[in-house]
């Protein structure tokens, strides 16, 4: 019936006490014990996590929930946030690489110096331009949520936080609008810069996102990086994150 299988994993169900369903999977072995939680309370995956492993990235770290008010300036650490893909957190050290397959594949690109705090910052890439992962597709339709670059955090809004809002420092250099990027809140877009033009040079600029309309719940904020496979400029870099009252 499966004669390419070895025979391990024919037995493997037939072995395989109760706890996992006697399902045989990659990796089996370095299972923790059935009993093991593999998820902290407070903690939860990506809702796009299990599409990651089958494209053979690893998988991602569960998100952590914070607590609003909160200001991140990403100095000390990368605030407990998770980023897929490009995203790194860390402090610029930008050196492009070169060639005609590298990911700078032009000179028209300008990175931070610094962060809009201090040095340490979230972006996509830090020492590069970002991949040339041909994940954008159709600008201003993300139809794909799996195969994006994303940065993520899930945040407790008090219902007696008065007037909560999500606000970030951010330094966009991509090719619009073949490269995009947008924001969401519980997988509701919030923000999206797919179209016209960004600012020239670039430079540290601040958005604010009101989320009162959430207040008392508990979300997912999701940053979401698109690139084609061409043309790829320093990328998008966030700083000083808070979710506070206005
Ligand atoms: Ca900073």
């Amino acid at each position: 019936m499966f004669p390419r299988l070895p025979l391990l994993l024919l037995l493997l169900p037939l072995l395989a006490c109760s706890g996992n369903g006697g399902q045989v999977q990659d990796g089996a072995a370095d299972l923790p014990p059935p009993d093991t939680p593999l998820v902290r309370l407070d903690q939860q995956p990506l809702p796009f996590e299990a599409g990651l492993p089958d494209q053979g990235l690893p998988d991602a770290p569960p998100v952590t929930t914070l607590t609003a008010p909160f200001f991140l300036d990403f100095e000390q650490d990368d605030g407990r946030l998770v980023g897929t893909r490009d995203w790194e957190w860390g402090q610029i050290d930008f050196q492009p690489s070169t060639g005609p397959n590298a990911p700078c594949d032009n000179a028209s690109y300008t990175p931070p110096t610094a962060g809009h705090s201090g040095t340490g910052m979230w972006g996509t890439k830090l020492n590069d331009c970002y991949s040339p992962l041909d994940n954008a597709k159709s600008p201003c339709s993300n139809e794909n949520l799996i195969d994006d670059s994303v940065l993520a955090f899930k945040v407790k809004i008090p219902a007696t936080l008065p007037n909560p809002r999500l606000t970030y420092w951010e330094w966009s250099d991509y090719f619009l609008d073949f490269d995009w990027t947008e924001v969401r809140v519980d997988n509701d877009v919030v923000q999206q810069v797919c179209s016209g033009s960004l600012t020239t040079p670039p430079t540290w600029e601040k958005r604010s996102i009101d989320l009162k309309s959430y207040t008392g719940a508990t979300v997912e904020i999701t940053f979401h990086f698109m690139a084609s496979s061409v043309i790829n400029y320093s990328g998008w870099y966030i700083d000083d994150l808070a979710v506070n009252s206005d």
